[in-house]
């Protein structure tokens, strides 16, 4: 439209783009062309054309939004970063957290179906059946419940909080990592889990993670309601007629001692707790509180009375959070001590709880191999709670001992143990029953309660295990079933007591903690076995002993039973078993048979005036024989294990975050922390309104309490009471040397370990986060077997730090090492600290 007239007028003004339209570019005479080339050469003509100013304009504006262009993506894209992450959040909050592994997804078969099978037992089909199962699989830790609506919010926040924390932790893990191979079985240590020699002083609430667990309210369901009524109906018996004394003779009313301790009552504490009997729990603790009186001239069975009554003590003080239990607990516990006072340091089996002094059975110096080597649980976990390592030492040299010993066959130990020499007596007779069986067992558990770090304990259990396969298992005839026989100087004996049914359960827990499949299958053959011993029976209910048929017999079960076996005593471990069976593979088979087991207890052994009795004969169901004792595990095991048999709920005793002892005395697997533990050195960083100095000390001791939910970051702060102490000025605590030094002036012992309250570990965490360094960082590893070594931080501003930090050092830890987690890098912030950290001993 310009052309002809723009060209008329002569040169174009430089203020206008005059565009010329050759013949064959003009529209119309050759047609619309849009071809790149064209495209390319016209723009690059009308960019010649522009000024040298519009050109610096177009450039410069191009420029600008180059640039908003880059920030605003980057800005956005951080956005749309936490939408999603907060998406991913939010989703976790009713799944599960990521980052932690499942402890052993390889291991555990997928769920079968459910194989009821209750024809036998017509008044099985009145019950209705329990609901479909929410069992959730893998770690405890991973799961987070369903929310309901009104803690929704709250629940999500504390997800993130988690997830935050399992990031830190996992930095953590990282760095000290290692892995023990095991014939194929590779376990990653928690390599987190408090050392044993770090001990928390006893908090006045519960002291992990249990009273959160017990928040949520338990669903019941109907075969657990049946156990809560089977328990209430025991419980009248007792009460009724045996109340304060050790067992109930449910039939002719009354009772017998045995320690003169109210062994049933105690050993039933944890049992109420669990089965939500606060009445009943109430009753019982009065009489704890008034009547239970350990200063008695009484010979006591070591082993008995510790898993009994100190294991049945300390997790009802877990369970329940009461400073009563602990009390009891610490004082019977040092009444058994005497026991260790032995030449060979192997206790005696008797302690007399009164008078202090200890002693063999009277025929012989010999103490029970099984007895010696299953106290270690309880006595470890008192070392842990008072901060007293005595209890704790002597188990471990027990077992460090037993470690070392001839006369062992493949991991098989013999059933005694000399109190004189410390060597195994009565060689070559070899049983996974009676007098040796909780060894095995507690060779697991204890691995499993310290955080899979003590490696000789699984060795030996791994080597047992072996020994076990090689020498002990066989298959009967008819129905093939496998079965744990004993070794008598070479000689096998299909003879296998119910006692070795704890077998199954725990080859199952350690599966589940890691260790090879083929010790789940084998649990799956003999919890088939022993749900046998009691389905082949007359009664439904398992003797004693049973002998198995090697050879296929006209007529004949694979079970025999001799008349001298034919009792049976209320036992546990079948049952047991089942419970671990079902919540590791939540197969209802097991739950099925555990239920028809508990309906022949009802059948055969309840008493209507109340109670349970053993009876003498399993074979005759018209006459079972009754015996007319109830026993204490009735309570303490066989009913606490059908409960949680029953529920579908993992999180009710969490078996990621319990071990059970040998009496079903759930007591905690050693929390984890974060490997540091820190002294603070500041009145900045421990004021008054952090550790709430200004009230009394039980006040601000129950505030003291574990960090929540940070099982990962439990710090420990063995030193916080000196420093609250010393800023409180309280010269009755600590008090300064004639050198200088600040000392306590009270056993350490007595005030040195805190768990730190929640804001302290906010403020630890963030410290964590910019590890204090030392120059030789990372410059050298701790040796193994080291338990702690130490690092100096900076130079403090406050001279009595520095005083504070040698005598640490010259308290015997380690030379300074490795920062904590395992970088180091130079800052100034205003923090001070001193703290030991705690490398993995492998
Ligand atoms: C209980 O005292 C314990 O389970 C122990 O380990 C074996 N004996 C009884 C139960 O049978």
């Amino acid at each position: 439209m310009y052309s002809g007239a723009a060209a008329a007028a002569g040169p174009p003004r430089r203020d206008f783009i005059s565009v010329t339209l050759g013949p064959e570019e003009a529209v119309g005479v050759g047609g619309y062309n849009n071809s790149k080339a064209w495209r390319r050469r016209s723009c690059w003509r009308k960019w010649k054309q522009l000024s040298r100013l519009q050109r610096s304009v177009i450039l410069f504006l191009f420029a600008f939004l180059a640039v908003c262009g880059v920030i605003s993506y980057t800005s956005m894209g951080e956005a749309w970063k936490s939408i999603t992450n907060k998406s991913l959040d939010d989703q976790r909050t009713e799944e599960e957290i990521p980052r932690l592994k499942l402890a052993n997804p390889a291991v555990l078969p997928a769920p079968q179906k459910a194989d009821a099978n209750h024809g036998d037992y017509p008044e099985l089909s009145l019950q209705k059946p329990p609901k479909p199962p929410h069992v959730r699989r893998g770690p405890s830790n991973l799961q987070i419940k369903a929310p309901r609506r009104d803690t929704r919010l709250k629940t999500q926040h504390n997800t993130m909080r988690a997830v935050e924390e399992l990031v830190e932790a996992d930095k953590v893990e990282k760095t000290e990592k290692s892995i023990i191979s095991w014939r194929g079985a590779v376990i990653e240590p928690d390599q987190s889990t408090e050392s044993p020699s770090s001990k928390i002083m006893e908090p006045e609430k519960p002291s992990s993670v249990e009273a959160e667990a017990q928040k949520e309210p338990v669903p019941i369901n109907e075969r657990q309601l049946a156990v809560i009524e089977a328990f209430r109906h025991a419980w009248k018996g007792y009460k009724d007629f045996a109340w304060g004394h050790d067992e109930l003779k449910p039939l002719s009313k009354s009772y017998s001692e045995w320690f003169g301790l109210g062994l049933t009552l105690i050993d039933a504490l944890d049992t109420m707790w669990i089965l939500g009997l606060k009445e009943e729990f109430e009753e019982a603790r009065k009489w704890v509180a008034n009547d239970l009186v350990f200063d008695k001239n009484v010979d006591v069975n070591l082993f008995e009375s510790t898993i009994r009554i100190l294991g049945g003590l300390l997790s009802t003080y877990h369970l329940s959070g009461d400073s009563l239990f602990l009390e009891k607990a610490k004082d019977i516990g040092n009444r058994l001590m005497p026991a260790f006072k032995t030449p060979s340091k192997i206790p005696y089996s008797d302690v007399n709880i009164g008078r202090g002094t200890a002693h063999p059975p009277r025929w012989t110096s010999d103490s029970t191999v099984a007895e010696v080597t299953s106290i270690q649980l309880e006595f470890r976990e008192l070392s842990r709670l008072t901060g007293d390592e005595k209890f704790q030492k002597a188990v471990d040299e027990v077992m460090k001992h037993v470690h070392t010993l001839s006369g062992k066959n493949d991991g098989l130990v013999p059933m005694f143990i000399n109190t004189n020499s410390g060597q195994f007596t009565h060689l070559g007779v070899y049983t996974l029953g009676a007098r040796a069986d909780s060894y095995y067992e507690y060779l697991l558990k204890q691995w499993i309660q310290g955080g899979k770090k003590e490696n000789e304990l699984l060795e030996d259990y791994m080597r047992a295990i072996e020994g076990v396969k090689k020498h002990l298992l066989q298959r009967s005839e008819p129905k093939k079933l496998t079965f744990v026989g004993e070794l008598a100087h070479g000689h096998f004996s299909a003879k296998m007591d119910h006692l070795v049914c704890f077998l199954p359960g725990t080859l199952a827990l350690g599966a589940h903690n890691g260790l090879a499949a083929e010790h789940m299958k084998l649990a799956e053959t003999l919890i088939e076995t022993c749900y046998q011993m009691y389905a082949q029976v007359e009664t439904g209910l398992s003797p004693e002993i049973v002998h198995f048929n090697l050879h296929a017999q006209k007529g004949h079960k694979d079970v025999e039973i001799k008349p001298a076996d034919r009792h049976n005593l209320l036992r546990p471990e079948t049952v047991e078993s089942l419970f671990y069976m079902y919540r590791f593979t939540g197969d209802k088979k097991y739950q099925d048979w555990g239920w028809e087991i508990l309906q022949n207890f009802n059948r055969y052994t309840r008493v209507p005036t109340g109670g349970y009795t053993s009876i003498n004969n399993v074979q005759n169901p018209s006459n079972p024989e009754p015996r007319d004792k109830m026993e204490s595990f009735f309570l303490g095991e066989t009913l606490k294990y059908m409960f949680l048999l029953f529920s579908d709920d993992i999180d009710l005793i969490n078996l990621d975050k319990y071990i059970f002892n040998t009496e079903a005395h759930p007591l905690p697997i050693w929390p984890k922390h974060v490997l540091v533990q820190v002294a603070a050195h500041s009145a900045h960083l421990v004021s008054p309104s952090v550790v709430g100095l200004k009230r009394p000390k039980s006040t601000w001791s129950a505030a003291l309490r574990p960090c929540a939910n940070t099982q990962t970051h439990q710090v420990v702060v063995q030193t916080l009471v000196w420093e609250c102490v010393f800023l409180n000025n309280d010269q009755e605590v600590i008090k300064q040397t004639p050198e200088g030094n600040w000392v306590p002036s009270v056993a350490r012992g007595s005030m040195s370990r805190v768990p730190v309250q929640q804001s302290l570990c906010d403020l630890l965490h963030s410290v964590l986060q910019h590890p204090p360094c030392h120059p030789n960082a990372g410059s050298h590893v701790p040796a193994v077997g080291h338990r702690t070594a130490a690092f100096p931080l900076h130079p403090t501003t406050s001279g009595h730090s520095a005083k504070h930090h040698d005598r640490h050092r010259e308290g015997g830890v380690a030379p300074p090492s490795l920062s904590p987690l395992g970088h180091c890098r130079h800052h100034s912030s205003p923090v001070r600290l001193h703290g030991t950290v705690l490398p993995t001993v492998p």
